[in-house]
């Protein structure tokens, strides 16, 4: 068997995520088309016939501006420094700038062996891959660089293959269904901001958080209350979120719970409203209190 631990780690809305679902077959992680949705580490194991790979979602690395963000990158760091191999997610459709190289001094410094992953190829003609891929290759001595579309699932068997050939022998480490280890309430919270995030922009993205306050048993015993509220840190950011007479939230909720109850298999009331946590992104208590799931 080959086993171990591999770090995803790239530049925010690199397609992280969207390829450790692809990789493990199932969502494990929140995706969605704004930079930073993840806003921390993910675990995700993906089997195949002879190896068992554990993968660590890992939040965007970028220049923090917030303690929040600033635990986001050090989560990020410390998966890559202390796992068996690295997985660099880069999205071929953006040109390589400092931010990249950032994330190449980091791996340098760190001595872990990478894998590059060169994502988003269904978007690039084939002619402009070859001229990237050299680039890449002359900016750190990856074991291989593999291209790939985490979307359509181009190129994603190659690489799983490619990250089992490069992880040590071993054990199979995690029972045989175990695929990840969020717990259920970090689980709802999660998909709350995805259906938040598909929704809104500007600076609410980045200035909203999700918390699950309890999950118990309804009156009717197929029934589970879920009640959660999602913090903003104004005002004019808690009237979006609520909507006109209340139709946003109505929305978020319908879609959070729709898509909560396929998953859980079962029927779900949730409660969710908005408050405002002034610079909740700079609060250490708020922020250990997210944090206090894990
Ligand atoms: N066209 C295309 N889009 C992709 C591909 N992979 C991911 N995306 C899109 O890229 C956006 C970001 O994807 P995520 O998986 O959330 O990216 P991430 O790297 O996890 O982002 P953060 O968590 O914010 O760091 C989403 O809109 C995805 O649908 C791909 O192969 N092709
Ligand atoms: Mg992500």
């Amino acid at each position: 068997m080959r086993v171990g631990e591999v770090a995803v780690v790239g530049r925010p809305n690199a397609g992280k995520s969207t390829l450790v679902n692809a990789l493990v077959g199932e969502k494990v992680a929140i995706v969605s088309d704004k930079p930073q949705t993840t806003r921390r580490r993910i675990l995700g194991v993906a089997r195949r016939p002879g190896s068992e790979i554990a993968l660590i979602d890992t939040p965007g690395i970028h220049r923090p501006r917030y303690r929040l963000n600033a635990a986001m990158v050090r989560d990020a760091t410390d998966a890559l420094r202390s796992s068996d191999l690295v997985l660099l997610v880069v999205d071929a459709t953006e040109p390589p700038g400092p931010g990249l190289g950032f994330i190449l001094d980091l791996l340098a410094e760190a001595g872990t062996p990478a894998v590059l992953a060169l994502n988003k190829i269904d978007r690039l003609e084939k002619t402009r891959l070859l001229p990237i891929l050299a680039e890449l290759s002359k900016r750190h001595a990856f074991r291989e660089i593999v291209p790939i579309s985490a979307r359509t699932g181009d190129g994603v068997e190659r690489l799983c293959a490619v990250l089992a050939a490069n992880l040590p022998e071993g054990e199979a480490a995690y029972p045989e269904d175990f695929l990840t280890a969020t717990a259920e309430r970090e689980w709802i919270a999660e998909v709350i901001r995805e259906k938040l995030l598909e929704r809104t922009r500007d600076e609410l993205p980045f200035a909203h958080a999700a918390v699950v306050e309890s999950v118990r048993p309804g009156a009717d015993a197929d029934v589970t209350v879920v009640t959660a509220s999602i913090v903003v840190e104004r005002e004019g950011q808690k009237g979006i979120v609520v909507g006109k007479g209340g139709a946003m939230i109505r929305e978020i909720g319908k879609a959070a719970r729709e898509e909560l109850e396929r998953e859980l298999g079962r029927r779900l009331y949730l409660e969710l409203t908005v408050r405002v946590e002034p610079d909740w992104r700079n609060d250490e208590r708020f922020l250990a209190r997210l944090r206090e799931t894990e």
